[in-house]
């Protein structure tokens, strides 16, 4: 049994600014899954603190926003069964190093020996950051 779930993607702006969206759109929609609500935009710290909540406190919090808000980024509401787990199954791990060959990170990312870990896409990790995240994003989508 599985239920009809929706994940919050991003194409972070080294995604955006490398000519990627497509290339990561394409892999999301090839897998089977459906977009549902898309927006280009370059978010402001306000909201990429709210989005990183997770993380307030941490080293690499301040270079994470400062890296997020440096251009654009595609905004995603994606739809599909057990869609949660599989998005982040096909981004692949943090680490874009050591993350799995076939992966988005792993085969279009690489370290950049930047103060953040620059690794193209952003997804929900469970039903409740999904929720959280898509209410941040799309404030005005109809669930
Ligand atoms: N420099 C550095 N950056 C990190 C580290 N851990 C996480 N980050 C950055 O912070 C982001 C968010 O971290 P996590 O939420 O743990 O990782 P994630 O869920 O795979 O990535 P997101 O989808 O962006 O949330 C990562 O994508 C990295 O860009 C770290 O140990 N060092
Ligand atoms: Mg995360």
């Amino acid at each position: 049994m599985s239920d009809l779930q929706r994940t919050l993607v991003l194409v972070k702006p080294d995604g955006v600014r490398r000519g990627l969206s497509g290339e990561v759109l394409r892999r999301i929609e090839a897998k089977g899954y459906r977009p549902v609500a898309a927006r280009l935009r370059t978010a402001d710290e306000a909201l990429l603190a709210e989005h990183y909540a997770e993380h307030a406190g941490k080293p690499f919090v301040g270079p994470l926003i400062t890296f997020m808000a440096s251009g654009p980024v595609l905004a995603l509401v994606v739809e599909g069964y057990r869609v949660i787990e599989g998005v982040r199954a096909l981004a692949g791990a943090t680490d874009p190093t050591t993350a799995a060959p076939g992966s988005i990170r792993g085969d279009l990312a690489a370290d950049t020996g930047a103060a953040v870990i620059e690794n193209i896409i952003h997804a929900s990790d469970s039903p409740e950051s999904a929720a959280r995240e898509i209410a941040l994003w799309f404030a005005d989508l109809d669930s």
